[in-house]
């Protein structure tokens, strides 16, 4: 095995704080640009006698990449590679794998909730050690590596076949395949009364689970189907597919919305779920009945003593900032800590290894708990399935027990997607401008409480993070959130975040578009947000 050493020139391309890389998949596939991007990521970290998971969602170029990550790897000394079988493994699979086998992190192949395809997007982040993303301090360096990079590394030696499992060798470097399941399903039985769920499910749930052509694909057949006795067929669009059949792998009621027909429809079974492309988010709905995420993590917070991996109760719920204030009422009445972090699941990272935080979870279909350091899309439907088999009660009933007791936090998300990204940083900085003189303005009936741009500093070790959203706060209670999405692969995305609580004595039955009117109207009124961007109005809400 010789090492090349190639000649190269610095990349344009990752946004500075987020976690990983993405962009078009032909940008990706450019000669030397993943290659320049796997050389900035080992530069920043000093591999050499390491070892490291590397895994996908399976999305076209996902082999290509993984065979070219293998033979860099080998070159820049890396002691051992652990791969999933076919190159699969879903996010939080692979944070569990770097945590069990103790390795020095992970290379996660995936645009997550992006589409795929040759004409769809592709990504590439670094998680550490913990199993979660790389912290700033890290993505920083990296982000500086691709600006000044000038050669990567190489062998000439093809990478072996990752489809069968089995241990190979590349020069010095191990390259153990194993398969992507097995590990993940053992860690979710030590958490969940399987065979409690196993008897509901005997005795005629049922529940219907939609893949979305991505990667939980194979771990809810061999989960629910396999393990639990869902009945075959209970999993849908289960097998990985590059281009995820040509859908959008983001399971929220626009995306995912022949799951959500189905469980509207007469024979509606009793539990609906849907995941993303790399499986870390989850969709949850009843018969009848969508869950906002931010209620889910409430829920999942108020009653994950149910589950055996948290019967001695939690210790602390962390939700992004943009997630409604729901889980903050779980938190009080529990008399746990409570912790408002930017979004993004690394900010929960420093949170999870203190234990100051059990669950966490972000408006965007995202929660987990500190069984791994990513957010975990099957984990949440097993918990939700344990908490149903438990309580004997429907989505239904057990939504409208909780807003009883807590209240209900109606919510919605507008999206403004492939705005100019000149006119989107102008909208925000115009609003941050004057965020001191807001307080009293009236806007749609609604009256300015306070406004703020949202600062961060880290409870556990003092990092900080600035401008990660403006928040409006009304009297009354109602909150409205503006920020510039750092997912996007085309242009800016707007998200402009609405909550209206109403306590338990008000009207809980209301329909959400109706409770968030006003909110949506007063944000609109003082951002100018329709017409800077020449919108008549969002192009998702979800
Ligand atoms: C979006 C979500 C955010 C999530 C991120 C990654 O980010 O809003 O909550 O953490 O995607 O999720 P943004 O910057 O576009 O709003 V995933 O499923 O890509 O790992
Ligand atoms: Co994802």
């Amino acid at each position: 095995m010789t090492i090349q050493t190639i000649k190269t020139a610095p990349i344009e391309g990752q946004k500075p704080g987020t976690s990983g890389l993405r962009k078009k998949t032909r940008v990706f596939a450019e000669p030397g640009y993943l290659e320049n991007y796997v050389q900035a990521i080992f530069d920043a970290i000093e591999p050499a006698g390491k070892t490291y998971v590397v895994g996908g969602d399976g999305r076209y170029f996902n082999d290509r990449a993984i065979a070219t990550i293998l033979r860099m790897a080998a070159a820049n000394g890396v002691a051992k590679v652990i791969v999933g079988q076919g190159g699969i493994l879903s996010t939080p699979a692979a944070s569990h794998l770097i945590r069990l086998n103790e390795t020095d992190g992970g290379l996660i192949l995936s645009a997550s909730h992006n589409p795929g395809g040759e004409d769809g997007d592709f990504g590439l982040k670094y998680n550490i050690a913990n199993g979660g993303p790389a912290p700033e301090a890290i993505t920083d360096a990296i982000f500086a590596n691709t600006r000044t990079i000038t050669r990567y590394k190489i062998t000439d030696e093809d990478a072996p076949g990752i489809d069968a499992i089995g241990t190979f060798s590349m020069g010095n470097m191990e390259v153990a395949v194993v398969d992507p399941v097995t590990d993940y399903a053992a860690l979710m039985e030590t958490l969940f009364d399987f065979p409690a769920i196993a008897k509901l499910i005997a005795g005629g749930f049922r529940l219907r689970f939609d893949a979305m052509h991505a990667v939980t694909g194979p771990y809810a057949t061999e989960i629910l189907e396999n393990r639990l006795g869902a009945a075959k067929g209970s999993v849908v669009n289960g097998v990985p597919s590059p281009d995820f059949g040509g859908g959008h792998p983001d399971p929220n009621p626009v995306w995912a919305k022949v799951l959500m027909d189905h469980m509207f429809a007469d024979d509606a079974p009793d539990f609906g779920a849907a995941s993303d492309g790399d499986g870390d988010r989850n969709m949850i709905v009843g018969r009848g009945v969508y869950v906002t995420p931010s209620d889910s993590l409430a829920v999942l917070a108020a009653n994950a003593h149910l589950a055996p991996g948290y019967r001695d109760g939690i210790k602390g719920i962390a939700r992004s900032m943009p997630t409604s204030g729901a889980a903050d009422r779980v938190a009080q009445a529990m008399g746990v800590e409570c912790h408002q972090t930017p979004t993004g699941w690394k900010f929960f990272g420093t949170l999870l290894d203190a234990g100051r935080a059990t669950i966490c979870g972000e408006e965007s279909a995202g929660t987990g708990s500190n069984h791994v350091r990513e957010k975990d899309g099957l984990w949440a439907v097993l918990l939700w399935l344990n908490i149903l088999a438990v309580k004997k009660q429907s989505v239904a009933e057990i939504m409208d027990a909780h807003w009883q007791m807590y209240g209900r936090t109606y919510y919605s998300r507008h999206d403004y997607e492939e705005v100019d990204a000149e006119v989107a940083g102008e909208i925000m900085s115009d609003l941050s401008d004057k965020l001191d003189d807001l307080g009293g303005t009236k806007a749609a009936g609604l009256v300015v409480a306070d406004a703020e741009d949202f600062d961060y500093v880290d409870p556990v070790d003092g990092s900080t993070a600035t401008s990660q959203g403006i928040i409006l706060n009304f009297e009354g209670g109602a909150r409205a959130v503006l920020r510039l999405s750092g997912t996007g692969t085309a242009g800016a995305t707007i998200r402009l975040y609405l909550e209206n609580h109403v306590e338990p004595e008000g009207d809980l039955g209301m329909d959400p578009s109706v409770a968030l009117a006003p909110v949506a109207e007063a944000a609109d009124a003082l951002s100018g947000l329709k017409e800077r961007t020449g919108r008549a109005g969002p192009d998702v809400v979800t």
